[in-house]
């Protein structure tokens, strides 16, 4: 059985923030494993790509936005239900509801912006893990 893998990123406010270390802990100490990681500057085709489900949206150009503002940590995590699970730690899309106890919930808070900062991103089917993996990790 191949063992499931999805797509995290650490978002620039993560890196600018310093919590890099703190993330990648709480990954590890749930069990998975860091299979591959990267520090990179996005670009805005490469965006375009990954958010392409959100084009159109009121907030794309701001997220495209944010998400070009500074260095973001790419992770491929893996182990049985990851996808689920990363989803499960990094907590609910608005950080003001986000459960404690949950990346977002913990760690981030509204800040007034006309995107949500909130920390990482996690692929949220098989499907978009693959898609997002190949954009991320060419070949992978
Ligand atoms: P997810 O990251 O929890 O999967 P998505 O709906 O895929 O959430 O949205 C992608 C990103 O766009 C979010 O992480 C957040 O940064 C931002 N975003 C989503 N919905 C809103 C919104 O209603 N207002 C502002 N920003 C949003
Ligand atoms: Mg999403």
């Amino acid at each position: 059985m191949k063992i499931e893998q999805t797509l995290i990123l650490v978002k620039p406010d993560g890196v600018s923030r310093r919590l890099v270390g703190e993330i990648i802990s709480r990954i590890e100490a749930k069990g998975y494993v860091i299979a591959d990681l990267k520090m990179m500057q996005a670009d805005r085709a490469l965006l375009e790509r990954h958010y392409a489900e959100h084009q159109g949206k009121p907030f794309f150009e701001p997220l495209v936005e944010f998400m070009l503002s500074g260095p973001i940590v790419a992770i491929i995590a893996e182990g049985q239900r990851v996808i689920e699970g990363f989803r499960s730690l990094a907590g609910a899309t608005d950080p003001t509801v986000a459960a404690p106890g949950t990346i977002r919930g913990d760690l981030a808070r509204d800040q007034g912006t006309k995107v949500q900062q909130n920390l990482v991103h996690g692929s949220d089917s098989p499907e978009s893990a693959a898609r997002e993996i190949a954009i991320f990790f060419e070949g992978k």
